[in-house]
């Protein structure tokens, strides 16, 4: 609300004028280390390698506008670390919350607001390219469950922001039967006030899943184009033109734009590496390197053998003529391999755009479940098997035989669909669209792509322990330091332990014994931290360490601290940062 923005803009202003550390202020612009690329950790769906070039340059100009109704923003291209500080109980609970209910730090969203400037992450050459000024008007369609409404809202907006109204024929958002009561109520009252005639809102009546969630919504479209959108993203600079052009000159043409990273712990938007859609036997999706035949220039579209799923574009006679989705699918998953078949095998063509950017908020885990709790992959998946992969799909039951006789419901309709449309096998799509997969020994698990590539370990700034001011001891593990999961606590500084010794590197990572990262649990910041494997992308296992001597964890938004410094336990936690002695360390070599 009005007086929260309000109070919480003078306890920014306060903060940010009252001499912090010039390492994480507003203003200051660190050197940059070379860049890096580092594994994606694997249970986030992202694009494999990140460039995170601009992580933490402070927010140029970053200053919040006056307004009402939560849609003040942060002019930034990029974000401060101190983005996600806690001042209070009710921040505490904000980001609890949200991360609880949607898996990202949505103290960080809302403080963001639904406008934000972002980088432009496009190569040059794509700036100079041109794009015909009559083309297809576009649908874009939004569906959405228990979505955190400033996630929603700066989808929406930046639709709006980004996109030339004569080519934006509607933005339709389906409510899949959310069930966080404030959220119905806030969106109504918002799209009544702010957005009304702007946007169209199905609402569900009861929870469908986002595949038939999709096809309801595609259903009220009356643009030329569909554009699908996951409810957490951001499109960039010019992101629509380049889409609809290929389009337009063929309307069997499918396009995706390239995928960049919106941090779930710091909502920093990142470039995507150029990567291509792939799966593996176990039928799920993967991204791969792009064979350099099939690349011409780096803005120039290229071939995919599948979608990620989320966002793509594609003329809406066609996605009917096509078959929308298999509506025996449920809830999630699967449907992104079931279309990119489809679309390949039925003589359509599948592209990914460079020069088209749209980010998404990559999640370590889906914060919804089905109704009844099944694992609705599978049945997709059997279903997508049985209907599109012919013999093949023993490559799937031989990595999960205990899915052979389980019931996937009736396919006759889809099978039908198959003839109908006169499709080609899967060995066809095989050889001609994804021969890399048969190079590629079929049972055995796939490993991630990239695993070898770009691990360089990040340049380490400093080392040495890490001493407490006022307890003046040193922070270790509690028991091994190569134990996963263990915790740390101050004891005795002994100069010729190795084991004491940390590492501070450009990823502002914290080390341990040149071993574990310093780790900060992002569901329950009340937890202490923890000794976990380095993840290399930063959030929980990002801190600052700043010129006050205060070590920040960017994810939780405090500062670690000694808990009591009298008590031989040693134990340390998190609290807000208060530039108390307890808050104070010194890394010394
Ligand atoms: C990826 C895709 C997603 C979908 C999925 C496989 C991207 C960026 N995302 O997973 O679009 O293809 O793979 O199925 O490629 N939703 C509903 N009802 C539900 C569940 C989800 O409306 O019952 C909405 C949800 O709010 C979100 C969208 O569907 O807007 C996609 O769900 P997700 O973000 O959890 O999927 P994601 O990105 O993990
Ligand atoms: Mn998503």
């Amino acid at each position: 609300c009005f007086f929260t923005s309000v109070t919480w803009s003078i306890l920014l202003f306060l903060y940010f004028s009252l001499g912090q550390d010039s390492q994480v202020s507003l203003h200051h612009v660190p050197v940059q280390g070379p860049q890096s690329h580092r594994l994606q950790p694997r249970y986030t769906r992202g694009p494999g390698v990140q460039q995170r070039r601009d992580r933490n340059k402070g927010a140029a100009g970053g200053h919040r506008e006056g307004g009402k109704g939560g849609t003040n923003a942060w002019k930034a291209a990029d974000l401060s670390p101190e983005m996600g500080m806690i001042f209070n109980e009710q921040d505490q609970e904000v980001r609890d919350m949200g991360y609880h209910k949607h898996a990202f730090n949505v103290l960080i969203s809302n403080r963001l607001g639904y406008h934000r400037d972002l980088p432009d992450t496009r190569n040059d050459k794509c700036k100079e390219r041109s794009y015909p000024i009559a083309l297809p008007a576009a649908s874009v369609v939004i569906c959405f469950f228990n979505e955190a409404l400033s996630a929603l809202l700066r989808t929406v907006h930046s639709v709006l922001d980004r996109t030339p109204a004569y080519l934006l024929h509607e933005i339709i958002l389906v409510d899949d039967n959310s069930e966080l009561a404030d959220l119905k109520e806030d969106l109504d009252t918002y799209l009544q006030q702010h957005l009304k005639g702007k946007v169209k809102l199905v609402r569900n009546e009861k929870r469908e899943g986002l595949i038939r969630g999709r096809m309801i919504g595609a259903s009220h479209a009356t643009g030329e184009v569909l554009v699908f959108l996951d409810s957490h993203c951001e499109v960039n600079e010019a992101w629509l033109q380049p889409l609809l052009a290929p389009i337009k000159e063929n309307r069997h043409t499918v396009v995706c734009p390239v995928i960049d990273i919106i941090s779930a712990d710091t909502l920093v938007y990142s470039p995507s590496p150029i990567v291509r859609g792939g799966f593996n036997w176990g039928l799920h999706f993967k991204w791969d390197p792009v064979p350099a035949a099939e690349l011409s220039g780096p803005d120039a579209p290229f071939r995919s053998p599948t979608m990620a799923g989320g966002l793509f574009a594609m003329d809406r006679r066609y996605f009917n003529e096509l078959g929308q989705y298999d509506s025996g699918m449920d809830i999630w998953g699967g449907e992104n391999l079931e279309i990119s078949f489809r679309i390949w095998m039925c003589g359509g063509q599948l592209l990914i755009i460079p020069c088209s950017r749209v980010g998404h908020i990559f999640r370590k885990r889906r914060p919804y479940g089905s109704p009844g709790g099944q694992d609705t992959m599978a049945h997709n998946s059997l279903r997508l098997a049985h209907v599109w992969m012919d013999d093949y799909k023993e490559q799937y039951f031989a990595l999960r035989p205990e899915l052979r006789n389980r019931d996937y419901g009736d396919i006759g309709e889809r099978v039908a669909l198959r003839k109908r449309l006169q499709c080609h096998s899967f060995k066809w799509y095989l050889d001609n669209i994804y021969p890399e997969m048969q190079l590629s020994a079929r049972n055995k698990p796939q490993q991630p792509v990239f695993v070898n590539k770009g691990m360089k370990r990040p340049t380490v700034l400093q080392k040495g322990r890490l001493r407490s001011l006022l307890a003046d001891k040193c922070l270790v593990a509690q028991g091994r330091p190569t134990q996963k999961g263990g915790a740390v606590v101050v004891r005795e500084c002994d100069p010729l332990d190795r084991e004491q010794e940390w590492s501070y590197d450009e990823e502002h990572e914290l080390i341990l014994a040149g071993l574990l990262c310093l780790d900060m649990s992002e569901i329950r910041s009340s937890d202490p931290p923890r000794l976990m494997k380095c993840h290399g992308s930063g959030g929980s296992q990002q801190w600052t360490l700043g010129k006050s001597n205060r070590l920040y964890q960017v994810s939780v938004g405090q500062c670690l601290a000694v808990l009591d410094p009298l008590s031989p336990k040693g134990y340390v936690g998190m609290a807000i940062c208060d530039g108390s002695r307890a808050q104070q360390w010194q890394l010394e070599g």
